[in-house]
Parts: C-alpha cells; sequence; structure tokens
C-alpha cells in the first residue's frame, strides 16, 4: 500500500479495515462513495422477511484501492436464504448440483432467487466439474450443492480434483434432519448411520464441517468460504441438515461483497526478491520455470514480466499446468518442460542450469518429467510458493521464498528497472544459443502427411489456429493431455486447464460447461478422449438444457489409450489390437445427437481446419454444445517419455 494511502488511512480516526461493526468516517470527509449494496432479491421481499441496513445512510468509502467491507442485516430469514445472501455477495450466480430430499430446501432457496441458478446436471461428479471449470474460467468460488449419502460420496471425484488443483470450491451437501440422526433415517450420513460425509470430505478438502444450528451458521459458513478462497485455494464442504436449512433466524448479518480476505498473502521479503534477481541477472545459464500458482501473477504482470526475461534474455519453460502463461510463441519460450514437455526445453536443461527459479509449481511428478535426473542439472534453485511444505520436495532450494509469486514477479520487474545485464556479452551469447536451439528443434519436427489416416497431430495442428484471443481449453486426462501439452502453442489471453492433480478422467467433460456458463464471452472447448467422453458425456444433455454453446473435441481411437499404450510398453505382451481395453466402438455421433447436441466426425486430414470455422460460429448463435469426433488412429502414442516404464518403478537416482 503507497504512503499517501497510509497517511489518508490514519487520518481516519474511525475506519477499520474490517469488522460487522465498521464506523464510518464523517460526511463529506471521503469524495468517493461505494456503490449501494444490492437490493434484497425479490423473494425476501415477497415473502415477508425484513432487512435493514448496519451502516448509516453514509455508506463505505473508497480509500484509494481499499475499500471498506460493508454488511446488511437480513431478518426473519432461512439458513438457506441468507446462504445464498453470503454467496451473492461474493458474485457468485450459479450452484450446480443434483436436488434431493436432505438438500430440498436449499434447493427450493435457489429456485426462489431471482438472480441466482441451480445448474441440475446428471451426475454430482460432472456437476462438481462444472463448478470447477466455473471458478477456473471466473477466478470466483464454484458452488456445488448435492444430497446427502449417494450425492455427497458421487461429487467426491470432482471435489477432490478441484482440491488438488487448488480451485476454489464449496460443495454443500444435505444431510438428514438433526432430530433424526442416529435413526438410520434413508440416506443419514453421520457415524451412526450411512456415510460419515463430513470426514469423507475431510479428507479430501481443506476444511469440512456440519452445520447443526443456525446461529453459528454464518460464522462457519464464512469460514469455510475463507479457506476456499486463501491461496492456496482448495475446496471446503460444508453439511447442511434439512432442518437446519428451513430454521429461520431473526436477524443475520451478510457482507454484501467478496470477502476482504482475497490476495492477502504476504509480500516477499525486498531483500530475498532483490537476491532472486542478482542471481538471475548474473547467470550465465538462467531458466525461470512457471508453474500454475503463477497464474495470478502473469494475468496481472504478464506483460512487464515478458519485457523483463527480454531485458536479460532469460528463458522461460512452464509446468504442465503452467502452459500458456507465458506465450509459447515467444522466442524465449521452451514451451513446457515435463511429461509430453518440449524436446528443447529438455536440451536446454540438460546442458546444465545455473540458476532456476520456480515461480509457483509445486515440481511434482508432471512438472518434473517423472522426477527427471534433468533437473538435478540446476546449480542455485529459487523457489517460490505460498505454501512452504512444497518448497524442496523435490530439489535442495538455496533460496526459498514463501509468499505470493506476483509480488515476486512484481519486485524483479521493478528492480530491472534500476539495472541493465551483468554482462552484455554472455547474454547475446545466449541469444544466439537460444535461437539456435529453436531452429534445430524446428527443422527436426517431423512434417505431417497430408493424405492417410488422421492422426491425433493432425487434430492438433489444425485445432491450434483457433485458440486465439479469448479461448479457454479443458482437457481431459489421457492421451488429450500428452497430445496438447506437446503439440499445441499457446499464446494468453487464450489458456488452457488441465486436471493434473487427481488426474481423473472425464474432468473436461463437465468443466467445459461451468467455465462457458461462467464466461459466456469466452470460446470453451474441451479436448477429450472416448473414454473421458463415455463417463460424463451424459453431461451434454446439461448442456443442452442451459444452452450452453460449449464444443467437444472428442479423440476417438476406441481404446483407453493411455492405458493401452502404457501397458504395452511396460509389459509389452499383447498388441495394441487387444480387445482387453477397447470401448466397443459406440456411435459417439449418434450418441451425442440423441442428447440434443450437435454432432460431426472428422476421419481425414484437413476436414478438422475445414469444419471448425462453422463449429465455432454454431456454438455461440445455437448456444447447444457442438461435438467433433476425431477418428484417430490409435497407434500413435505422446512423448510420454520414462512416464511410461516409471509406474510404479523405483524413483531415477538423483546422482544419475
Ligand atoms: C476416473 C479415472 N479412471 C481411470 C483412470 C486411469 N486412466 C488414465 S487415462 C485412461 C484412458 C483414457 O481413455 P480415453 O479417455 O479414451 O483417452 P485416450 O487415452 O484413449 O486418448 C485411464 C483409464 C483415470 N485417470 N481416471
Ligand atoms: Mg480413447
Amino acid at each position: 500500500m503507497s504512503q499517501p494511502v497510509l497517511a489518508k488511512l490514519e487520518k481516519l480516526p474511525h475506519a477499520q479495515a474490517e469488522g460487522a461493526s465498521v464506523m464510518y468516517p464523517p460526511r463529506g470527509t471521503i469524495s468517493l462513495l461505494q456503490e449501494l449494496p444490492a437490493p434484497p432479491p425479490a423473494s425476501l421481499r415477497e415473502e415477508g422477511p425484513r432487512e435493514t441496513r448496519e451502516s448509516r445512510e453514509e455508506l463505505p468509502a473508497l480509500l484509494g484501492p481499499t475499500r471498506l467491507r460493508s454488511f446488511r442485516t437480513l431478518e426473519d430469514v432461512t439458513v438457506a436464504d441468507a446462504l445464498l445472501a453470503h454467496l451473492e455477495a461474493e458474485q457468485v450466480e450459479t450452484v450446480f448440483g443434483i436436488p434431493g430430499g436432505n438438500i430440498a430446501p436449499l434447493v427450493q432457496a435457489l429456485r426462489r432467487h431471482p438472480r441466482m441458478r441451480y445448474v441440475i446436471g446428471s451426475h454430482e461428479g460432472g456437476t462438481a466439474f462444472m463448478a470447477d471449470g466455473y471458478a477456473r474460467a471466473t477466478g470466483k468460488l464454484g458452488v456445488c450443492a448435492v444430497t446427502a449419502g449417494p450425492g455427497a460420496t458421487n461429487a467426491l471425484t470432482g471435489v477432490a480434483s478441484a482440491h488438488l488443483d487448488q480451485v476454489p470450491l464449496l460443495v454443500i451437501s444435505g444431510q438428514v434432519s438433526t432430530e433424526r440422526f442416529g435413526l438410520s433415517a434413508i440416506q443419514e450420513s453421520t457415524d451412526e448411520g450411512g456415510v460419515n460425509t463430513v470426514e469423507m470430505f475431510r479428507h479430501c478438502t481443506a476444511s469440512s464441517t456440519a452445520i447443526v444450528e443456525g446461529k453459528s451458521f454464518p460464522r462457519l459458513l464464512e469460514r469455510a468460504l475463507k479457506v476456499a478462497h486463501t491461496v492456496p485455494h482448495g475446496a471446503a464442504h460444508v453439511s447442511l441438515p434439512s432442518n437446519i436449512a428451513r430454521q429461520k433466524l431473526e436477524r443475520v448479518s451478510v457482507p454484501t461483497a467478496p470477502g476482504a480476505w482475497r490476495g492477502t498473502l504476504p509480500s516477499a521479503p525486498a531483500s530475498e526478491v532483490y537476491a532472486a534477481f542478482e542471481l538471475l541477472r548474473r547467470a550465465k545459464r538462467p531458466l525461470v520455470y512457471l508453474g500454475s500458482g503463477a497464474r495470478e501473477a502473469m494475468e496481472k504482470w504478464g506483460r512487464e514480466f515478458t519485457a523483463f526475461v527480454h531485458r536479460f534474455c532469460v528463458p522461460v519453460a512452464t509446468s504442465l499446468r503452467g502452459k500458456g502463461l507465458f506465450s509459447e510463441e515467444d522466442p524465449l519460450s521452451l514451451g513446457v518442460l515435463g511429461i509430453a514437455g518440449s524436446k528443447r526445453a529438455e536440451q536446454y536443461m540438460s546442458e546444465g542450469v545455473d540458476v532456476l527459479l520456480v515461480l509457483g509449481s509445486r515440481l511434482g511428478e508432471w512438472a518434473t518429467k517423472s522426477f527427471s535426473s534433468l533437473f538435478h542439472n540446476s546449480h542455485t534453485v529459487i523457489q517460490v510458493d505460498a505454501k512452504p511444505s512444497v518448497i524442496g520436495q523435490f530439489l535442495q532450494v538455496n533460496l526459498p521464498i514463501v509468499a505470493d509469486v506476483s509480488s515476486v514477479v512484481d519486485g524483479l520487474v521493478e528492480f530491472s528497472h534500476g539495472s541493465g545485464p551483468h554482462d552484455e556479452r554472455q547474454v547475446r551469447e545466449r541469444q544466439r544459443h537460444l535461437d539456435a536451439l529453436r531452429l534445430a528443434h524446428r527443422a527436426a519436427t517431423p512434417t505431417l502427411p497430408e493424405e492417410g489416416p488422421l492422426k491425433p497431430q493432425h487434430v492438433m495442428s489444425e485445432l491450434n489456429p483457433h485458440l486465439d484471443g479469448h479461448t479457454d481449453l479443458y482437457v481431459d486426462m489421457g492421451n488429450c493431455t500428452g497430445w496438447a501439452t506437446h503439440c499445441l502453442r499457446i499464446v494468453p489471453p487464450a489458456r488452457i486447464f488441465y486436471p493434473c492433480g487427481l488426474s481423473s478422467m472425464g474432468w473436461s467433460v463437465g468443466a467445459v460447461i461451468g467455465g462457458k456458463l461462467g464466461r459466456p464471452e469466452n470460446v470453451a472447448i474441451a479436448l477429450t478422449g472416448d473414454g473421458s467422453f463415455l463417463m460424463n458425456g451424459t453431461e451434454l444433455l446439461t448442456a443442452v438444457r442451459h444452452r450452453v454453446g460449449a464444443i467437444y473435441l472428442v479423440l476417438n481411437d476406441n481404446y483407453l489409450g493411455m492405458v493401452n499404450h502404457g501397458e504395452r510398453a511396460q509389459q509389452g505382451e499383447y498388441p495394441l489390437e487387444d480387445p482387453f481395453f477397447s470401448l466397443g466402438d459406440p456411435d459417439l455421433v449418434r450418441f451425442a445427437e440423441s442428447l440434443g447436441a450437435r454432432a460431426y466426425e472428422v476421419t481425414r486430414p484437413g476436414q478438422l481446419a475445414e469444419l471448425l470455422p462453422r463449429v465455432l460460429e454454431k456454438a455461440e448463435s445455437e448456444r447447444l454444445p457442438q461435438v467433433i469426433v476425431a477418428r484417430i488412429d490409435y497407434r500413435e502414442v505422446p512423448p510420454y517419455g520414462d512416464r511410461f516404464s516409471a509406474v510404479g518403478s523405483h524413483l531415477p537416482d538423483a546422482e544419475a
């Protein structure tokens, strides 16, 4: 915060940063007034509960970038209504899930709500994926509301997936009425009966809480929201018994704007950023490695960061989940370093790196090419992460920085304004080397045959020119993960998202719906395999019912291809054609059409390039899901490298 703003703040004796009983500065001292909080939902007005404002006529003021949080008091509302008022303050307009008796009061409240919609999916797992996609596309909270028992157990995979990918998600699961606890009521989800869903979610969320009476509800809900939003983001679960959801609250205080806990991560100490800057500036063979934890930083400082690395000629690689955070068309981009990553990133790394700056990557298996010894060629390692426990988990780190990644990027940029490269000649040499590396790899890239069977590489090269501007690509788990990572060149603001934390198949099929609903102005494309598509493909119906113009590109090889290839690489016993991993060759075009989607098939090189412009246009004009089934050559294997042989094997020797 700048000094003038601080000084201004200090002069206002009654101003507090946050709190329910904020005292506001006297009228006239502040020129900028915060906009009025939203009016109460029509349903609340109709039903009669009264709303009062805790604030005076004077509303909280804007002080530079600092906004005081304000609250309104709802009177005589149900817990379910209060919950929605909280979500509205978080600017959530869509909740995903499937109804059931034990979540009915919340679903009814959603149905009555004038500004929020409840998107009912086909399977709770799919709806949790939708909430995940919604959160990724919008940066807001993803919310999923499911019933007790099977609703919760079905949602589990999607919730775990979001949590492991650090996506802010709230899952509210229904629960039988508290007076029925211990009676083996239908779908009771406690220790005394059924599956204890609070315990179940505890293992795959950052917090899992049972609400057992109305008064503590706002506090517990707010706590769950804080946990989901605190960096690293994650999932939070709240179990809401039906009688508590219906309980009337005489008075409840509800915020009118998103929680103030966002963006409150500690900034890196200037001395540490300076050390990182000097190490990079003096390095002979530096490398910046961006993980998904650098997403916010790149969205904020991407342009400045690009200017910074160009000034010092520092090459940039990304993890798979960080793909596209730095333009892959930039001459300093080495692409993805990791499983199915780029050969030139690998080569640069194998020649030795004297300073490796890791921004927002925990360096897990995807990111390190199955814990490749390549990474041990780095002399000095700087790792920046908001979460201390991930620092140093794979590499010994010489300069650990526990802080907001944005603050480090911002700091590096700031320091660069005061000084140039340490050794201009060294920089020019590096530039020449990187140019040569790029040209050599370009020359070594095989050209694709124009005739013959459609290969996944054709699909990628025909898709790539359409991933421009505001396109969000949701990549599933399967061979599409490898193909997208290896072949696509992502240039921001286009974005690519993966479900690598849990690595669950079927994620993209739901995520693309949530993403498109959250950001309708963006083009939303799911890249998936036929097995994954079959897992969650009934969600097409959800997209049709809600007029979601999501695009699906299905790599149809009629196999659980990644597993088929992997088993073959490890065992070598069965041919790829063995029916053991095949999918029975269903007609995916007719399947998609039967659910109301538009569907197309491509079987030859060139067809996708011709079809895509029409499909992109139709997705927007018809607002219906568009499914392109690409019948690909099942024999093509993405360049997974050691991953196939590493499954179940020992770790590579660190000294190797
Ligand atoms: C929910 C889930 N089940 C099983 C797996 C293991 N698995 C990883 S990829 C894969 C095959 C995916 O098949 P498909 O979607 O057809 O993609 P392909 O690899 O054939 O392109 C399987 C079974 C998984 N990752 N997630
Ligand atoms: Mg397949």
